[in-house]
């Protein structure tokens, strides 16, 4: 038989209890621990995109989305809007990443519905202190750049940025070359708007922690620190591959990007060579917060291991203020602003130059194959009129000066306040 002093013990025990589990939640962040209990006992849905996520090291992601719908209510207020708070009260921390068969890029224009035309956004309840662009490089990876979309417009509208996208698609199919189309994502982005932050972006890389703030910092900034391919670390002390932040000024020191890396590897290695060599250093996030899931591929086609690639790397302190943003000669063939992005196709050449005509006297062994050009333009056009309703074929076609000596004067030329 239980006593009736017994029984009062245990009363008093339960109500204990509640007390401490009220207090625990009515602490910062007790939203966050609520939807934490209910995503538990809730069933995935249909994309399976709010189930926990046990990684590698066990940290537990949230879903993406989870708290975008307040900001589709908001209202804005025109020009008298409030500065927005230093810290983003939307931020969450861990994000659940994964990737579902059957997404679509209309379910992800669905699930953006502040997001307008060229993939711009601003906050509407308050005004952003920062302007991020997002330069994508790009060829052949519609599938990864559908879920790269899908996390990075809420991942950005968590962190209550004024950001745009660009996607910059190699054109044709000569060897693809990442570091060239970043320096034409440079000068694309900032002749449309005065952006006080780049971040250069793989395709494959899904940042999985919100507090990864895709904000400039006083030096460039290395954000991809901790990749899934890596063990969620570091491979080597100078890598600056994956994704990196630069300001306008950071990138112009240091004559931007190599345009001669024509294939995989290397160019991220000059890359974080030139920050030195131009006096700046490297920063990072810690190793909590840079996470990065890679889709999964294998080597692309068209971007083979570039076999010259240590030689060049052994030369960039000779060669970094004679090739990079100021020699970057290309052709844009046409510029689409579409539903959740800003879509620039260009002719980057080959490593015989923009418009190389067939060598002659024809080539010895020695000197190699000769370029592809005559190829190389008909797949062009052939690739470029398939993707374009014809009304536009015309219309959007641009082209850019053969030779742009002085990229400064003309970045300043380009500049507009929107
Ligand atoms: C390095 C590559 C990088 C690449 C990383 C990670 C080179 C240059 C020769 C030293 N660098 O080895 O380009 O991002 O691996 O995969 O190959």
């Amino acid at each position: 038989m239980v006593s009736i002093q017994s029984k009062w013990r245990y009363l008093f025990m339960f109500l204990g209890i509640q007390l401490v589990v009220m207090a625990l939640l009515s602490r910062e962040g007790y939203q966050k621990r609520v939807s934490y209990f209910i995503r538990i006992f809730r069933k995935p849905d249909t994309f399976g995109l709010f189930g926990r996520n046990h990684t590698t090291t066990g940290i537990t992601g949230g879903d993406v989305y989870a708290n975008l719908s307040h900001l589709s209510r908001a209202h804005s207020h025109g020009d008298d809007m409030p500065l927005c708070p230093k810290k983003s009260p939307y931020v969450g921390g861990p994000i659940h990443v994964s990737f579902p068969s059957g997404l679509t890029l209309a379910e992800v224009q669905r699930k953006n519905p502040l997001v307008v035309r060229g993939g711009r956004y601003r906050p509407p309840d308050c005004e952003a202190r920062h302007r991020t662009a997002i330069i994508i490089p790009h060829r052949l990876r519609e599938h990864h750049l559908k879920f790269l979309l899908y996390y990075l417009h809420p991942f950005l509208q968590r962190q209550q940025l004024h950001y745009g996208i660009y996607v910059i698609h190699q054109a044709g199919n000569y060897t693809f070359n990442r570091a060239k189309l970043m320096n034409v994502g440079f000068r694309e982005a900032m002749k449309e708007e005065e952006w006080d932050c780049l971040f250069f972006h793989d395709v494959d890389l899904i940042p999985e922690d919100d507090r990864n703030t895709y904000i400039c910092d006083s030096n460039p900034k290395h954000a991809a620190i901790a990749m899934d391919k890596f063990g969620y670390k570091l491979p080597y002390k100078m890598y600056f591959g994956g994704v990196s932040a630069l300001t306008p000024l950071h990138y112009l020191k240091m004559n931007g990007f190599p345009n001669n890396y024509w294939g995989w590897g290397g160019e991220d290695d000059d890359i974080g060579v030139r920050v030195s060599l131009a006096g700046m250093y490297i920063t990072r996030p810690s190793l909590k917060v840079g996470r990065y899931k890679m889709i999964k591929h294998k080597l692309d086609k068209g971007n083979d291991i570039n076999p010259k690639r240590f030689n060049m790397l052994a030369k960039t302190r000779q060669t970094w203020k004679m090739d990079g943003m100021n020699t970057a000669e290309y052709e844009t063939i046409s510029l689409q602003y579409l539903p959740l992005y800003t879509n620039i196709t260009v002719n980057i050449g080959t490593e015989d130059g923009l418009h190389a005509p067939p060598r002659t006297p024809p080539p010895t062994k020695a000197e190699g194959k000769p370029a592809p050009v005559g190829k190389f333009w008909a797949d062009t056009n052939k690739n470029i009129s398939k993707h374009l309703p014809k009304s536009q074929q015309k219309s959007q076609q641009k082209s850019q000066p053969k030779s742009q000596p002085n990229p400064l004067a003309k970045l300043k030329e380009g500049h507009s306040e929107k």
